[in-house]
């Protein structure tokens, strides 16, 4: 059978003429830098090549944690291209972050911004990696150095759809993060139903303003434009009034809805800027209705939301043409190939219109969780669909609402926050007895992290003293936007947290 590597097939999609400009930098040190596509390919080839000659097991993990940088994708490229696992980290993650994953994931390679260095290769040099590599978003690091003594040709491993490509750490339904096994197979039917769905093309320009260790600008972004040979106009963070003085010059956005909720808040953002674009897309958490009305009247355009996770890519999505079929406050009907139902708890499908378990099938549904068989096995039906965690209903046109969840986490601004991970971590600070952590709704992140503390008896805590602890031990924004200190948490006749008055009690916290 022929090579399914997935970077062969991306490399199949460039423009005949290498020279291209494929990535245009926005912002960043010696903004604007042009990136050809023979660059893509000549730099791919030289990691490629440091990483073959390291002479590392089949599979073995590359786990990066760095700055978003065009570099970055590079590395990316040529994991792919050596047929190693591609492990990327929220460059925002702490040190006990970083070990979980890594002593997890137990990566032959890890490569870290130079800055984190010192602690990040303890961890890794301590979890028994042998090969730990800096890459800063200067184009600078020993990654780049030790590649530039490399051949800029490379042939890719060959491997096969069902080979691992990547693994995505996710908290799935339940309890500590596990990692979502992706194939080379999952990546690039995903990545082909797109290109297709959404019309991607040679002369098409997309603003990348996410980062790219997540599904959302890794693959979904990245590959769509990669597949079309389109430009991108690359963003190392997202900046409203920077992103909508670009938009004359692009013709595909994507975004978390909070990029959305900012865009609207800049007077750039105008039909006139938007005269070129063709296609504005949202996901990774609930567009507001308001939002997508807002958006339409005053670009004109109207907001194309599509709905995925770690485990599956994209799932659904609006209708692309005509652009008038697209729902809001829906997030479309099945991508081709996918199948999505909605169930009882009892394992009944339901009929249309009644909400229930969202559970999906498809060739773009991950293998399971790295080394975790029985975790992988309660997640998927006796039939073999995989329970999202999602709760919603399908109506008779087939159109997918996502009404909540029943697994237990919060949407901050597109990251995903699990309340159980900040309980553990406020429930061993000195003087904490117990906690609870909800999700409130919030104008700018969608939902804010809040979290309840009760002291222990005798002790005294400070609610803005606990997040200052947190925020050397957990990312950022999964700190708690408000600490509150009370005697005790409202529990029903089963001494269960009900977290359904916490949230009551604090939703209007942040409105505006
Ligand atoms: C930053 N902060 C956040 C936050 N992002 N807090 C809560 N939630 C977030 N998402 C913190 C900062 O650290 C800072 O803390 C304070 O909030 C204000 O920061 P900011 O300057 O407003 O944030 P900014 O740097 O502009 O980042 C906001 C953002 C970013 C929305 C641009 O969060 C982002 O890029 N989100 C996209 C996430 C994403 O790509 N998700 C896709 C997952 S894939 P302090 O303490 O310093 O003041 C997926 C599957 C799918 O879900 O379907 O796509
Ligand atoms: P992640 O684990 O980061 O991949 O996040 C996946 C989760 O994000 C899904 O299970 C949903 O809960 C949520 N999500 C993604 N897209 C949407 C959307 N368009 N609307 C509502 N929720 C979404």
């Amino acid at each position: 059978m022929s090579s399914q590597n997935l970077f062969t097939a991306l490399r199949a999609a460039f423009p005949a003429d290498l020279d291209q400009v494929a990535i245009e930098t926005a912002d960043g040190p010696g903004a604007p830098l042009r990136y050809s596509w023979r660059d893509l390919e000549r730099a791919s080839a030289m990691i490629a090549n440091l990483l073959t000659s390291l002479e590392l097991p089949a599979a073995s993990r590359i786990a990066v944690q760095v700055d978003k940088s065009v570099e970055a994708l590079m590395l990316y490229l040529a994991v792919l291209r050596a047929g190693h696992v591609y492990l990327p980290l929220n460059s925002g993650y702490q040190a006990a972050e970083v070990e979980y994953f890594v002593g997890n994931a137990e990566p032959a390679v890890v490569v870290c911004a130079g800055a984190n260095f010192g602690w990040v290769s303890k961890i890794a040099f301590l979890a028994g990696t042998k090969h730990v590599y800096t890459l800063d978003d200067d184009r600078s690091g020993t990654l780049l150095d030790r590649a530039a003594f490399q051949p800029d040709t490379h042939v890719p491993a060959p491997r096969s759809a069902s080979d691992l490509a990547a693994i995505l750490y996710t908290s799935g339904t339940t309890g500590r993060s596990k990692g979502a096994m992706l194939t080379h197979g999952n990546l690039l039917s995903n990545a082909r139903v797109l290109k297709d769905y959404w019309g991607w093309k040679a002369g098409d320009v997309l603003i990348h303003a996410l980062p790219v260790f997540h599904v959302h600008g890794l693959f979904v972004a990245s590959h769509g434009a990669l597949l079309g040979g389109s430009r991108m106009i690359w963003f190392s963070r997202f900046d409203a009034r920077a992103v909508a003085a670009r938009l004359p010059e692009a013709t595909v956005f994507m975004g978390v809805p909070t990029l959305y909720v900012r865009l609207l808040a800049e007077p750039g953002l105008t039909r006139e800027a938007c005269r070129h674009m063709r296609l504005f897309i949202s996901g990774s958490a609930p567009l507001l209705i308001e939002t997508f009305n807002a958006f339409r009247e005053r670009s004109g355009h109207t907001i194309l939301e599509r709905y995925g996770m770690s485990e599956t890519v994209m799932l659904t999505s609006n209708p692309y043409r005509p652009e008038s079929a697209r729902r809001g406050g829906t997030v479309g009907l099945p991508l081709p190939g996918v199948g999505v139902r909605a169930h009882d708890g009892q394992g009944r499908p339901l009929p249309a219109g009644e909400i229930g378990n969202i559970q999906v099938q498809g060739p773009n549904v991950f293998i399971g969780y790295w080394r975790m068989p029985e975790k992988t096995a309660e997640e998927f039906t006796a039939d073999g669909w995989f329970k999202t965690g999602d709760v919603g209903r399908i109506d008779a046109d087939g159109f997918v609402t996502i009404v909540g969840r029943s697994k237990d986490l919060i949407i901050s601004g597109g990251y995903n926050v699990y309340p159980a991970e900040i309980e553990s971590v406020i429930n061993e600070l000195p003087g904490v007895a117990e906690s609870a952590v909800v999700g409130v709704p919030h104008g700018d992140f969608g939902e804010a992290v809040v979290a309840v503390v009760v002291p222990r008896a005798g002790a005294t805590v400070d609610g803005a003293a606990i997040a200052a602890q947190l925020r050397t031990r957990i990312a950022n924004f999964k700190v708690p936007k408000q600490v509150f200190v009370v005697p005790e948490l409202p529990r029903n006749a089963m001494g269960k947290v009900q977290k359904n008055l916490l949230r009551e009690q604090y939703r209007a916290l942040f409105s505006r």
